[in-house]
């Protein structure tokens, strides 16, 4: 049994914002319950269509995202996604992103009326929106007041996901937890972007966008590292985990748990290994 902030999960293992839907998809391939926790896809409290194609394209070592926070709002959420979720023995911890400090406070506030959410995960690091977003999570001052008030208006646990785009993490990761976040999830993904040199243009439309996966493992490794050095919360490590090794290597630099994304893409059963896989470098 692993406790981060409270939320009970039976191992280290979770599946990351944004790389697995509201569970659905996933539930027909591998067996739900086996998971440490679902992350859910970004909430923001009305719909939100996304950004134009081409959104997501293949890098050498990962790949490149500017979905732009596409999502059907709370009230879907509350009255379909969340209860297909309830159906599995595994905790819920639903992503929450927004424009506002009030839209962040009134969807948090909303969800903590609901018994099967068992956490929130601030999404103060989208890099691919214009308002809000990363905008909250690149500056001290702004995360400690988007923080301060949340944690005003709900008692569920709070973590707050980190951006790599900034200089140095462990102010923001401070700041976050002064403001009250029991856990931190670092890392989102790291703006980058791509060219086409037969059209000459980007690959994304919006042009630039996050880079997720492997390439980004040793700068993920680095700065959970940094940011254990300064807080005594609880971190959730996040950057190209690919299998078990990769999963105990955020564990020695100081995680307590992992969240498994741009794996789920190449292979939907990458958790499940991995928590098996796991359970060797446990034991030892
Ligand atoms: O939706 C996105 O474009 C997105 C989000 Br909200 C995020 O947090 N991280 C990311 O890489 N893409």
């Amino acid at each position: 049994m692993v406790d981060i902030a409270g939320i009970k999960m039976k191992n280290p293992v979770m599946v990351a914002s944004g790389t697995f839907g509201y569970g659905e998809e996933y539930s027909e391939l591998i067996d739900l319950n086996k998971l440490g926790a679902i992350v859910t896809k970004s909430i923001t409290l009305n719909p939100r269509p996304g950004n134009p194609p081409p959104r997501i394209c293949e890098t050498p070592a990962g790949m490149l995202n500017s979905i732009g926070l596409q999502n059907d709002g709370l009230k879907v959420f509350i009255e379909k996604q969340l209860p297909f979720l309830s159906k599995f023995d595994v905790p819920v911890i639903v992503n929450v992103a927004g424009e506002t400090i009030d839209e962040y406070v009134e969807v948090s506030r909303t969800l903590s009326r609901e018994p099967m959410v068992k956490g929130i995960e601030l999404n103060i690091s989208c890099p691919n929106v214009k308002k809000g977003g990363m905008a909250f999570g690149i500056d001290p001052k702004a995360t400690k007041e988007l923080i301060e008030e949340v944690r005003a208006s709900t008692k569920l646990p709070l973590i707050a996901k980190l951006s790599p785009n900034v200089t140095d993490i462990t102010v923001i990761a401070k700041a976050a937890v002064s403001a009250g976040a029991d856990a931190l999830s670092l890392i989102n993904t790291v703006l980058g972007m791509a060219i086409d040199i037969k059209t000459k243009k980007p690959k994304l439309a919006t042009v630039t966008g996050g880079l997720s996966g492997p390439a980004i493992k040793p700068i993920a490794i680095r700065m959970v590292w940094q940011v254990a050095q300064v807080v005594k919360v609880p971190i959730i490590g996040i950057g190209g985990i690919m299998n078990a090794e990769d999963a105990y290597e955020f564990l020695l630099a100081g995680a307590s748990a992992v969240q498994i994304g741009t794996a789920n893409f190449v292979d939907v059963e990458t958790p499940i290994k991995i928590i098996e896989g796991l359970n060797k470098y446990m034991a030892t």
